[in-house]
């Protein structure tokens, strides 16, 4: 222990960095970190963020290894919140992830987190309540070895990114759940044909095959090849700093730097360099690696990159991380001088990434190699995907000294597809060796493990999503209906990652290491958050010597709340039944109190409700609405759609008016569906209930429905719903393509046909096929939510119908050219 004036010096500099009047701390023992309300201004608008003492990011955290920490947590927001320490081991319950860890901590209140560090390097923390994290609530933690490095450094900064949106994060989630694609047209890398046509006509021959290989697997798979990001933020901040008042530090010529950088984004993925300069990698997620020389690198959330940059000019070094869906860059600089003028303009972006492809099941030739040496990064061949690198042939733009540009095959079984467990046995013929990571060549300096204990389980991961109602996948199973997944102390397992989407997803464990089996054995390296990149196959172990219950995630927020995570539970950790387990909650109530906690390493008890139903994130009711209204000024007729969802993920209320149709002022068409709407896989809804027919009918009737809804390969959206009425069966099919040409022009074409098992005149229904109907809409995205139509729809009955059509002095056939806008809201 410090004697008490050193505990004093501490509690000031807890005070002074609370109050803002420091950067960093220096204190072993005591730190106190308040959560607030901060207004801030990234982009020219004033919004509120989430700050912790004030500053985002929060202040820098400074311990030595070995030293005991509390760091009391208040909580001065209107909502609960936690805080989690990522990459440290420490008591389970003092992780601080909401619904797993702890409850929250009440606004208010105070959590005292107290663990002793076992551990050196560089790390960081972060809110993990909903999505706090990507408002502001993080900041770095650096702990020093007992002993100097191996590596000399003169200067040593933190560098956190991050990024940043005006929207809040909740009404971002909220705005994915009406679509995933809800921000895709703001993203500068669009999939369309003419896109598709002018690399194709710049390709080698060898990269016109892979360009077309590209198309059609997207087309195959229905997903698309540039879905780096889900998000399109409104600021990239290094440090805290837009670009419009981006970070320095200054330096002196002949200085070693060590920068750690931090990634502490919400769901960017960055690509960095520092021009005019080498970087040394030396510590990947807070252990020392084999030094290794590279020219950029990718960071994913999570993670952490240490890296030496000797100054050997007096000029300014800049630190560019580019998002990599090029929407924008972080920037900082080293300089040399306090008065040096630094110009970013000066920064060459880092080439246009091509389209992403995977070597999926049945898709085999894909990927495994790659003849373009274009270093333009024009679309000919798969050079420059990010995370694809052993796949591409690196030029030195990308990973440098890290990747290899091996043309290993991809092994991809699809362990787990269909199998609704995350725990398998272990079978002989696993993949025993992790392939397509940006990780092949990291090894570290010390052994870290023992390779030869025996793997006692395998848990094959199987990641995926389901775009169009934005849930992520484990196994085919988001967190909220999966059951924790069951550790048994003292084994080794094995996590076997395969990637199914189109994303990189950095996989993050916590409270242990996980070895990344790459190839060194005993020299494998640890991490805690494991990018896993399209198409690649991650194997890692871990050694269950922890006790209490984890979460595991990807470490994009949006897929971390929309399930892409479990619960690792250990199957001693039962609900307490002692009487005074209450002793053992560190939660108070009573702010600038702090309390004596027990040293909680050894517990394995806790409140039933969070061992019982433990949940990091659980489901939400989201609502997803549309309209569009469209005018045909010719034939004086408006036709719309009104269509609306409610509810959870795979339960919703589905209102759906399509086509209501008035024509001089008189209603033509006008029925409702309200059915129970259910999602049956990643593509798939089945439907029914009741719908109200106001006209074509003589008489408005209710008459029972059921449907079927969703995408075929090619991306065809299709609709087929029966209808039952007067003994007549009703079916309606419906088949529709949208078809990117430019970034924001689209064209959807779409069939239609109604026909019936019988003739009810009073309800104009025809046995036999009653109407086809044609429709081609040219459209114009105009905003993320709004689009501007033309449309030319043309039907023509037939049949049966066609006699009550006449009988009513009707044409049989029609036709329409609406001008209209849709919104979906
Ligand atoms: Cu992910």
């Amino acid at each position: 222990m410090y004697p008490l004036h050193r505990l004093k010096i501490l509690g000031l500099t807890a005070l002074l960095s609370m109050i803002g009047l420091s950067q960093a701390f220096a204190a072993n023992d005591i730190v106190n970190l308040t959560v607030g309300y901060k207004t801030v201004n990234f982009t020219g608008k004033e919004v509120q963020a989430l700050a912790i003492n004030d500053q985002i990011p929060g202040p820098t955290l400074h311990f030595k290894e070995g030293d005991t920490v509390t760091i009391n947590v208040y909580n001065h927001l209107k909502e609960g919140t936690t805080i989690h320490w990522h990459g440290l081991i420490v008591p389970w319950n003092m992780d601080g992830v909401e619904g797993v860890s702890q409850e929250p901590i009440p606004p208010g209140g105070v959590y005292h987190y107290q663990f002793t560090l076992k551990q050196s390097g560089t790390y960081w923390y972060h809110a993990h309540t909903g999505l706090q994290e990507q408002e502001g609530m993080y900041g770095a933690i650096i702990i020093d070895p007992p002993t100097p490095p191996a590596y000399h450094y003169d200067e040593d900064y933190p560098i956190v990114l991050s990024d940043w949106s005006d929207t809040p994060a909740d009404q971002i989630y909220a705005n994915l759940k009406k679509s995933g694609d809800y921000y895709t047209s703001k993203f500068p890398l669009q999939p369309s044909l003419v896109q598709f046509i002018k690399s194709y006509q710049a390709a080698t021959p060898q990269g016109k095959k892979e360009i077309l290989d590209a198309y059609k697997m997207m087309q195959q798979s229905r997903m698309s090849v540039y879905d780096i990001s889900d998000v399109a933020y409104d600021a990239f901040l290094l440090n805290g700093k837009p670009n419009s008042s981006p970070w320095t530090a200054q330096v002196k010529v002949g200085d070693v730097v060590r920068l750690r950088f931090i990634g502490a984004m919400g769901s960017t993925i960055y690509h960095v360099k520092i021009p005019g300069t080498t970087m040394q990698l030396v510590n990947v997620d807070g252990h020392d690696i084999v030094p290794l020389t590279i020219n950029t690198f990718d960071l994913t959330p999570g993670e952490t990159y240490d890296v030496l940059v000797k100054i050997t000019q007096d000029q300014p070094y800049i630190i560019y991380a580019e998002s990599a869906n090029t929407l924008g860059a972080a920037y900082g600089a080293l300089i040399t001088n306090p008065n040096q003028k630094v110009d970013y303009a000066t920064v060459k972006p880092f080439p246009t990434p091509g389209p992403m492809m995977m070597s999926m099941p049945g898709m085999a030739g894909m990927g495994s190699s790659n003849t373009s040496s274009n270093e333009s990064g024009s679309m000919a061949g798969m050079n420059n995907m990010p995370g694809m690198s052993d796949m591409a042939n690196m030029s030195d733009h990308r990973m440098a000294g890290m990747d290899m540009g091996s043309t290993k095959e991809q092994n991809n079984s699809m362990t787990g597809m269909d199998n609704m467990s995350d725990m398998n046995s272990m079978p002989a013929s696993e993949p025993a060796e992790t392939t397509g990571t940006k990780y092949q060549d990291i090894v570290s300096p010390v052994v870290t493990n023992d390779p030869n204990v025996p793997i006692q389980e395998v848990i094959n991961m199987e990641l995926s999503g389901y775009m169009d109602r934005y849930i992520w996948f484990i196994n085919g199973v988001p967190e909220y209906k999966a059951k924790p997944i069951l550790i048994e102390p003292g084994k080794r397992y094995r996590i076997i990652f395969t990637n199914n989407s189109m994303m990189d997803h950095p996989m993050h464990l916590h409270g242990h290491w996980m070895i990344l089996r790459n190839g060194h054995g005993a020299y494998d390296p640890l991490m805690h958050t494991i990018d896993v990149p399209p198409g690649a196959t991650v194997v890692v172990d871990f050694d269950a010597d922890a006790s209490g219950q984890w979460y595991f995630h990807c470490h994009n927020a949006f897929h971390m709340a929309s399930g892409m995570a479990r619960v690792f539970q250990y199957s001693n950790f039962v609900p307490s039944t002692a009487p005074d387990h209450h002793a053992m909650q560190p939660i108070s109530a009573m702010p600038g109190m702090p309390t004596t906690t027990t040293s909680p390493t050894t517990y394995t008890a806790a409140d039933a409700p969070l061992v019982n139903d433990p949940a990091g994130h659980k489901q939400h009711l989201f609502e997803s609405s549309y309209f569009e209204l469209g005018l045909d000024p010719l034939n004086s007729t408006q036709e719309g759609t009104f269509k609306s969802l409610m509810g959870y993920d795979y339960n919703k209320f589905e209102i759906n008016s399509e086509d209501f149709e008035m024509s001089k002022g008189t209603v033509e068409d006008a029925n409702v569906d309200l059915f129970y709407w259910h999602l049956i896989n990643q593509f798939w809804a089945i439907k029914g209930g009741a719908n109200y027919t106001y006209r074509p009918a003589q008489t408005p009737y209710w008459q029972p429905g059921i449907g079927i809804e969703g995408l075929l390969p090619y991306f065809i959206d299709t609709d087929a719903r029966i209808y039952m009425h007067d003994g007549s069966y009703q079916l309606n099919l419906e088949l529709s393509r949208d078809t990117q040409i430019t970034d924001k022009f689209f064209i959807r074409t779409g069939i239609q046909a109604i026909m019936a098992t019988k003739t009810v005149t009073q309800a104009n229904i025809g046995s036999g096929l009653n109407q086809m109907q044609y429709i081609i809409r040219p459209y114009y995205q105009l905003m993320p939510n709004v689009q501007l139509y033309t449309e030319f729809n043309y039907s023509y009955d037939y049949g049966a119908l066609t006699n009550i059509d006449s009988s009513e002095g009707q044409s049989n056939h029609s036709a329409l050219l609406l001008f209209g806008a849709s919104v979906l809201f």
